[in-house]
């Protein structure tokens, strides 16, 4: 990595995967049981409320049941020592970059652990269940609601990251499906602004072809053996 200096890490599902939550698209996928279309709109939101701020609950509920695994703590450890520019942006709404260490941290997707308020945009922490219809305490027009973009959403800090991978010198993407847009987009933007392209995956995703290089694993195993 000598010629490395700006380096932006994408993270899917299939990071915490060994950490025991379920990826979204595999066998045992979180969306069994709900059609994420029910769950996972502003539109559910709004038609069926206990039901979206059910599955948020259970979900914030089972964090207090996991832990980082080795490839958590291994981008903690990169972040850490890293000299130079360093962004990891996770698609993932747990807690588990940050509970491993990593501090040079975005959430795109949004965050189980935060609540927003739909009117005038504050998030706040939300660490035990706040019953739907609670309202927000900034400005009381609107009732809180889980902080997690929901399809149709604008994802977090698009400007932000648009402009860090437009820096990098290279840009991994690990656990991911690159089947959820924008960041299936990402290698593509890295890779035409000249950053070295990896994928560390347990198998070849929809983007596999667009990267420089894949490695395929358990993430577990394979990053750690890219950071050391
Ligand atoms: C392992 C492993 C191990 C397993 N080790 N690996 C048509 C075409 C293009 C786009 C669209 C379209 N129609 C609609 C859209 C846009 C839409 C979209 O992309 N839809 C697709 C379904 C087609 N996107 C949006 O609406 C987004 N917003 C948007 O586009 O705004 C407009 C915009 C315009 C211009 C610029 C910017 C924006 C918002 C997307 C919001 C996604 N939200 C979710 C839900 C979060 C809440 C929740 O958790 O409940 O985010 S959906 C879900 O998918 C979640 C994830 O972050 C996201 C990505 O999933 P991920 O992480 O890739 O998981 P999996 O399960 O798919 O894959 C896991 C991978 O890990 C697999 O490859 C495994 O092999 C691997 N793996 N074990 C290593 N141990």
């Amino acid at each position: 990595m000598s010629s490395i200096r700006n380096i932006v890490v994408l993270t899917g599902a299939g990071v915490s995967a060994e950490s025991g939550i379920a990826t979204f698209r595999g066998p045992g996928g979180l969306w069994e049981g709900h059609r994420f279309e029910d769950v996972c709109t502003p539109q559910a939101l709004t038609a069926d409320p206990v039901l979206v701020h059910r599955f948020y609950d259970l979900r914030r509920a089972a964090l207090g049941e996991v832990e980082p695994n080795a490839a958590h703590l291994a981008l903690a450890r990169l972040d850490r020592a890293w000299p130079g520019e360093l962004l990891i942006v996770t698609q993932n709404v747990d807690d588990l970059h940050e509970r491993a260490g990593a501090r040079r941290l975005l959430h795109m997707h949004g965050e189980l652990t935060s609540a927003l308020c739909a009117a005038c945009g504050v998030r706040r922490a939300w660490h035990a269940a706040l019953p739907p219809g609670t309202q927000c305490d900034a400005c009381g027009a609107a009732a809180l609601r889980p902080d997690i973009v929901f399809f149709g959403e604008m994802p977090y800090a698009m400007e932000r990251i648009e402009a860090t991978l437009a820096e990098a010198d290279l840009f991994v993407s690990i656990g991911t499906s690159g089947a959820v847009y924008p960041a299936a987009g990402f290698v593509q933007l890295a890779g035409a602004y000249g950053a070295d392209t990896l994928e560390l995956n347990l198998e070849r995703s929809a983007g596999s072809g667009f990267f420089a290089e894949t490695r395929l694993g358990p993430a577990g195993e394979l990053v750690p053996d890219w950071v050391e």
